[in-house]
């Protein structure tokens, strides 16, 4: 099958012919059907994030189960499933307590399944999956778990977005911040992700949500999901804008959603006494935010970290389901660009190419 491999941090990948072994028990046999271009990637991409190599990157997807291996029973060839990056063991201390998005098997068994081998390899070379996804490819070999069904008509490319920034977005407003009605908040990074935290915002009801990105247009986009007022940090002070737009106290809930030392502090100097900040962007490794241990105990704020939107991704994915089907999650107009598996280099350069909403790969 044919599959975008990444060999080495800064170069391209390569579209080639690698080989898929079948499923082993409990393992899942997906043909891909839709594949959305998230920063996560594009870090490791660039070795800003350490993953093993060579592996097929790809962890916001979807795609039709073609076959099962011994035991599987939540899904059978012919269905539609999500793909979650972050699959769950069910007897780890994480997933009895109720949060399965911080298992621990799958954080011991980095780009492996959960038998720490692949499925992928090219003749006797090992290829690594990221998130025990890798769906830039044709085909992927996944966990049972890693599969959230959804009906045989739903759109695979929403499908695929609620595989990542939906669910990592709404998620970290609703599960991981739960904002609460009037509130005020403010987003610094608005991207495929960012956006989705406004939207999440607005969904519950914020008062205010303050969009901050450094582009005008991903800004006025953003107006679009719910954002009420826009900052631009190359223009003016991001924290002086959040403050004067929040009678001079700060946003109650800040949201760092893209991935530096900088954007975390901004998110974390605009929030206000008391209030909440919650880093869901990865910033590069290496990279230390040095935050005041005086003035965090002095001002009393929360600092948090939010994986995968705090989900617990089987049960929550269907949820997000549900309001996209409601009309109350906009996933159709995140959509803004669409590429065969072949132009993918294309479209990573263009995630920072300045458009707006998120790109999908629909072709294999
Ligand atoms: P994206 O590239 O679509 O969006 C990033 C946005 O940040 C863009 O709109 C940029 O213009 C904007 N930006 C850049 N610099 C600044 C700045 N100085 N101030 C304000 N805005 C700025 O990325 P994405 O939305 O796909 O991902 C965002 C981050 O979230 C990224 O680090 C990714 O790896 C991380 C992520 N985390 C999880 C998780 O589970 N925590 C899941 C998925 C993605
Ligand atoms: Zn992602």
């Amino acid at each position: 099958m044919k599959a975008a491999v990444l060999y080495e941090a800064n170069q391209p990948l390569v579209l080639e012919d690698i080989e898929l072994d079948p499923p082993k028990a409990g393992e899942v046999h997906v043909k891909i059907g839709a594949a959305g271009i998230c920063r996560s990637d594009l870090h490791v991409m660039k070795g800003e994030a350490n993953h093993l190599l060579p592996a097929v990157l790809g962890h916001e997807g979807s795609g039709t189960v073609l076959d099962v291996g011994p035991g599987v029973s939540r899904v059978r060839p012919g269905d539609r499933v999500i793909l979650s990056f972050v699959p769950y063991c069910g007897h780890c201390h994480f997933c009895l307590t109720g949060r399965a998005n911080l298992c621990d098997l799958h954080g011991a068994t980095p780009g492996t399944l959960f038998d720490k081998t692949t499925r992928l390899h090219k003749g006797a070379q090992r290829i690594h999956h990221y998130g025990k996804v890798a769906c830039f490819a044709q085909e992927a070999v996944v966990p049972e778990t890693g599969c959230i069904p959804v009906a045989k008509d739903f759109p695979l490319p929403q499908a695929a977005l609620i595989g990542c920034c939906v669910t990592t977005g709404v998620g970290a407003a609703m599960f991981n911040a739960k904002i609460t009605p009037g509130s005020t908040v403010a987003v610094v990074g608005c991207g495929g992700v960012g956006l989705n935290v406004v939207q999440g915002a607005r969904l519950l009801n914020a008062g205010k949500v303050i969009a901050v990105d450094i582009n005008e247009g991903k800004l006025e986009f953003a107006m679009g999901f719910g954002a009420t007022h826009t900052v631009n940090p190359t223009l003016r002070d991001p924290v002086a804008a959040i403050k004067e737009l929040t009678g001079g106290l700060g946003a109650d809930y800040t949201f760092e959603v893209f991935g530096s030392s900088e954007t975390l502090l901004t998110a974390y100097n605009a929030a206000r006494k008391g209030g909440t900040v919650v880093v869901v962007g990865l910033a590069p490794v290496g990279d230390n935010a040095a935050i005041d241990p005086v003035a965090l105990v002095r001002q009393e704020k929360t600092l948090k970290g939010c994986y995968y939107g705090s989900s617990r991704p089987a049960l929550d994915m269907p949820v997000m389901v549900q309001l996209y089907q409601a009309g109350k999650l906009d996933i159709d107009g995140l959509i803004t660009r669409t590429y065969r598996l072949d132009q993918i280099n294309q479209a990573y350069r263009d995630i920072d190419g300045g458009e707006a909403g998120r790109g999908v790969i629909t072709q294999f």
